[in-house]
């Protein structure tokens, strides 16, 4: 391989077959991994990760039967749902994730969509976090292309829209809407102007062909996701998808590994399930191009590693937050 097919390796395409995806699925694991960390360091410093914290707004009740979801009213979880918070409660939430070092804000609400009586009082929350200094991230369920623009007037940075999982397996996770109905929410969130994260999760019973549909899906985007959130299933007792089997680390890592050549731009984010993963398989999914986490004890009704946890591991990997534009 020549430094010529080296360079043109790290270029973003958008014609990305599912054949190649697959194929890249399939490399030995060292060269997978050695080809990620090549184009991660054409356009990222690799001792930078991205810290991203999570509020849940607005949770269980949803209308949606997402599988793998402890906010869903069809199942019993035993997450109560609640009303919808208050601003100023938001924000100092946001000024507490802030002092524990955060650079993005996302606040989650449980909701199909987003109803537009709902919208002053998000609007403020999204102000209110943005005068902090904060990026703003919000993930409300489906929007319209005029709620995309209230979001984006209100300040609003990013919204998170994930597709989950490829195409061919998406019924089998959630049967109470459509993989278009993503792709058009998607569309909204990028004509209105905000920045796009969207990814999927993985353990969920898919087969390696799904985890590669995913990405094919993600990478034939008219844009590629800003951020690229790889979730790794937080089983919650109760939901249908609890039971599936665990996805392996070293395939959880060619995950991230293929995410990484086929968006190369985008932050890939080590989302959920870093609570159930070795310091050694997070180190080997950041040398495979991960370069953003989620901080805070909490995700948004799940858990994650504490605050010293993850301070001990940046630290001993010699890792540093990402520098702001
Ligand atoms: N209701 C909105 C929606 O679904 O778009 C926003 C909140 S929803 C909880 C955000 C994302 O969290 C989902 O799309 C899914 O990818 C991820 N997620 C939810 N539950 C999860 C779980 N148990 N494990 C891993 N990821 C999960
Ligand atoms: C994303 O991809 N993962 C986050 C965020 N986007 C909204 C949510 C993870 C949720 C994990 C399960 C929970 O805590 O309820
Ligand atoms: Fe509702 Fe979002 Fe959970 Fe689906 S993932 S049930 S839409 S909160």
């Amino acid at each position: 391989m020549n430094v010529h097919v080296r360079a043109d390796a790290a270029l973003p395409r958008h014609d990305w077959t599912p054949a190649e995806v697959e194929a890249l699925f399939e490399l030995p694991f060292a060269e997978l991994v050695f080809r990620a960390a090549e184009v991660h360091r054409r356009w990222f410093d690799p001792a930078e990760v991205q810290l991203s914290q999570l509020l849940s707004v607005k949770t269980g009740g949803c209308a949606e039967n997402c599988g793998y979801c402890s906010q869903s009213a069809s199942f019993k979880t035993g997450v109560a749902a609640t009303k919808l918070m208050d601003a100023e409660t938001v924000v100092s939430a946001a000024a507490e994730a802030k002092a524990g070092g955060a650079q993005r804000f996302c606040m989650g609400a449980a909701w199909r969509d987003l109803k537009d009586r709902d919208l002053p009082k998000v609007a403020a929350m999204i102000s209110g976090v943005k005068a902090l200094g904060l990026e703003t991230c919000a993930t409300l369920g489906m929007l319209t292309a005029g709620q995309a623009q209230a979001l984006k007037a209100a300040g609003l940075d990013y919204y998170n829209h994930n597709l989950d999982t490829g195409p061919d397996y998406y019924s089998t996770v959630v049967t109470t809407r459509t993989y278009q109905d993503r792709l058009d929410t998607l569309a909204h969130v990028r004509e209105a102007g905000l920045s796009t994260c969207c990814g999927g999760i993985v353990g969920m019973g898919e087969t390696r062909r799904d985890r590669a549909g995913l990405l094919h899906s993600l990478a034939t985007l008219p844009a590629h996701p800003d951020s690229l959130p790889i979730n790794d299933l937080m089983p919650v007792p109760g939901t249908p998808l609890a039971g599936s089997d665990p996805v392996d680390g070293l395939e959880f890592v060619r995950t991230i590994a293929v995410a990484r050549l086929v968006c190369p731009k985008s932050v890939v984010r080590l989302s959920a399930g870093r609570e159930h993963m070795s310091r050694e398989l997070q180190a080997l999914a950041f040398l495979a191009g991960a370069n953003s986490i989620f901080i805070g004890a909490q995700l948004l009704t799940t858990s994650n590693p504490d605050k010293n946890t993850d301070a001990a591991l940046l630290a001993d990997l010699g890792m540093r937050p990402m520098t702001m534009n």
